[in-house]
């Protein structure tokens, strides 16, 4: 595994820009770009990572961008990958589609399911932040239960989709599951993602100090917290075999109860009006996919 001090010098994610102190996006965009090293091409649509690329004529990143219509993300990165084939230069560069999770798992999933079952060859990047941030934080498919938003004044009464589970039951070559929280993960995953061809796809967990209501200091702190919990697992699946990476493979492998889920939610304020029996149901979900999780990593 690569170490923090290993990672390139080289910057394309520029300092200065325009998303919140504390963002997550920015820490994992980073790391990607460092992955990929410069050579790639984008498909953005709205959200956070558009705020943070910049409006016209100034942007903090020196990457080729395409801003691209909210559902359209995946379907623009294969007509891009498509136009690198045509021109002789898929080899030197990779298509990098990289959208939130509202514009990922509701609003751009049957573009992003067609480009898996036909296998175009990119990197489909959701950073999940939890929610449709941009807009002022209202409820997205993959929002946790319990989480307060605009839309869910109480808190939101259902458990997350399960996009990383979806993608994979297309049969693509690469499935991850990361968190800014460990750009490291982040950077290993995106170094391996690019040495395949065909759809690759990757969630990353991005802490949002605004949505979530916490101090923008404890982006890393509270990113670091959900792995010990459980709530978010990094793993990858190469080829269909599964495997836990980095930190939930070292917790898997202490066989130590995780940390209580009831911790990570104490810290945050999108999550005060979770009752005590609300709180008991999310521990009973994580601790049934945490369970899922290392069974699979030991059968395989
Ligand atoms: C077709 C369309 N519908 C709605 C919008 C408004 N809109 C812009 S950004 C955004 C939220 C996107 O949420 P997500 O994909 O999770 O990214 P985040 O903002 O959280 O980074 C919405 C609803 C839009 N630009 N285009
Ligand atoms: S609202 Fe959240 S995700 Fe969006 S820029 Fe601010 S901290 Fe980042
Ligand atoms: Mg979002």
């Amino acid at each position: 595994m690569t170490r923090i001090a290993d990672l390139p010098a080289s910057e394309y994610v520029l300092p200065g820009n325009r998303a919140c102190a504390g963002c997550g996006i920015g820490i994992g965009l980073r790391a990607i770009t460092k992955a990929l090293d410069g050579r790639v091409v984008m498909t953005v649509p709205a959200s956070c990572l558009t705020v943070l690329g910049g409006m016209y004529p100034t942007t903090s990143v020196e990457l080729p961008w395409i801003n691209v219509a909210f559902p359209s993300t995946a379907a623009a990165a294969a007509g891009a990958a498509a136009g690198l084939r045509a021109m002789g230069k898929a080899d030197d560069m990779t298509v990098l589609a990289m959208a939130g999770d509202g514009g990922t798992g509701d609003i751009g999933i049957q573009a992003l399911s067609g480009a898996a079952e036909r296998n175009d060859d990119f990197i489909y990047l959701c950073y999940d932040n939890e929610a449709y941030m941009n807009t002022g934080t209202q409820r997205s498919g993959l929002t946790p239960q319990g989480a307060r938003t605009t839309t869910t004044w109480s808190g939101k009464h259902e458990n997350p989709k399960d996009l990383p589970r979806i993608m994979e039951a297309h049969g693509i070559p690469y499935v991850a599951s990361t968190s800014a929280a460990y750009p490291t993960d982040v950077y290993d995953k995106v170094v391996k993602a690019r040495g395949i061809h065909g759809l690759r796809y990757i969630h990353m967990n991005t802490p949002c100090p605004s949505g979530w209501s916490f101090d923008p200091k404890d982006t890393v702190r509270l990113g670091k917290l959900a792995v010990e919990c459980g709530i978010v697992v990094l793993y990858e699946v190469e080829g269909g075999v599964f495997r836990l990476t980095g930190r939930s493979a070292q917790l898997a492998k202490s066989g130590k109860p995780l940390t209580p889920v009831a911790e990570y939610i104490a810290t945050q304020g999108r999550f005060k009006s979770m009752t005590t029996e609300a709180i008991a149901d999310v521990q009973e979900w994580v601790d049934g996919r945490w369970a899922g999780y290392v069974e699979r990593n030991s059968a395989e």
